[in-house]
């Protein structure tokens, strides 16, 4: 049998509105490259990567959503088995931001406990910049998620956000191995001795 190529499988997921550049941050990441045409997805879509994190290769399923409405309950589905998701808005385009409280609920909706990251793409140019980031960086802290601003276009900060949820994925998983293991050395210690047979005598 063939030896696998990776230490860790996870799935990822990237949400958002239409159009805020979910598709254009996963090309980037997968194959390097931009298109300045907008193609929305139909559905979903996915790409592989596998990344090197403290020593570890991490293949990296990533799935992309699509943002319109109408695409809503097949999107919906995908969350199932999901390690980490990456909720994006667009920071030229306020309502995407104003959104994101929907996505956060959606993921609450879907998922028990996952990584979550929050990303404000298309930051190339601050001229066309309409969310703040002091703004945006209280609402993540309010929610206990890490924020990220990007461009795919100009390659800003995606490596580094990619890299951060994989971290984040990884080492969460690592702490719940470590906290099994833990409780599996509890119950051996509590595990009653068995009573040593005892002896018939004739
Ligand atoms: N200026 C700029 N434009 C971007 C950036 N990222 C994406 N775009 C453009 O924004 C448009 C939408 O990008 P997509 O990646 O298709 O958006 P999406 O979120 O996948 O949209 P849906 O599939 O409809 O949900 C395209 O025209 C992209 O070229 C960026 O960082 N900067
Ligand atoms: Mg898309």
């Amino acid at each position: 049998m063939a030896a696998k190529d990776y230490d860790h499988l996870f799935k990822l997921l990237i949400i958002g509105d239409s159009g805020v550049g979910k598709s254009s941050l996963l090309l980037r990441f997968a194959d390097n490259t931009f298109s300045g045409s907008y193609i929305t997805t139909i559905g979903v879509d996915f790409k592989i990567r596998t990344l090197m994190v403290n020593g570890e290769r991490v293949k990296l399923q990533i799935w992309d959503t699509a943002g319109q409405e109408r695409f809503r309950t097949i999107t919906s589905t995908y969350y199932r088995n999901t390690h980490g998701v990456i909720i994006v808005y667009d920071v030229t385009n306020p309502e995407s931001f104003v959104n994101v409280k929907r996505w956060l609920h959606e993921i609450g909706q879907n998922c028990d406990s996952v990584c979550k990251i929050l990303v404000g793409n298309k930051c190339e140019d601050l001229s066309r910049k309409q969310v703040d980031t002091a703004d945006a960086r209280r609402f993540s802290e309010q929610m206990g998620v890490r924020l990220f601003e990007t461009s795919a276009k100009e390659n800003l900060n995606v490596e580094e956000m990619f890299n951060a949820i994989t971290a984040m994925v990884l080492r969460t998983k690592q702490e719940n191995l470590a906290r099994l293991q833990q409780q599996n050395e509890v119950v051996k210690i509590n595990k009653p001795k068995k009573k040593p047979a005892v002896k018939k005598c004739c």
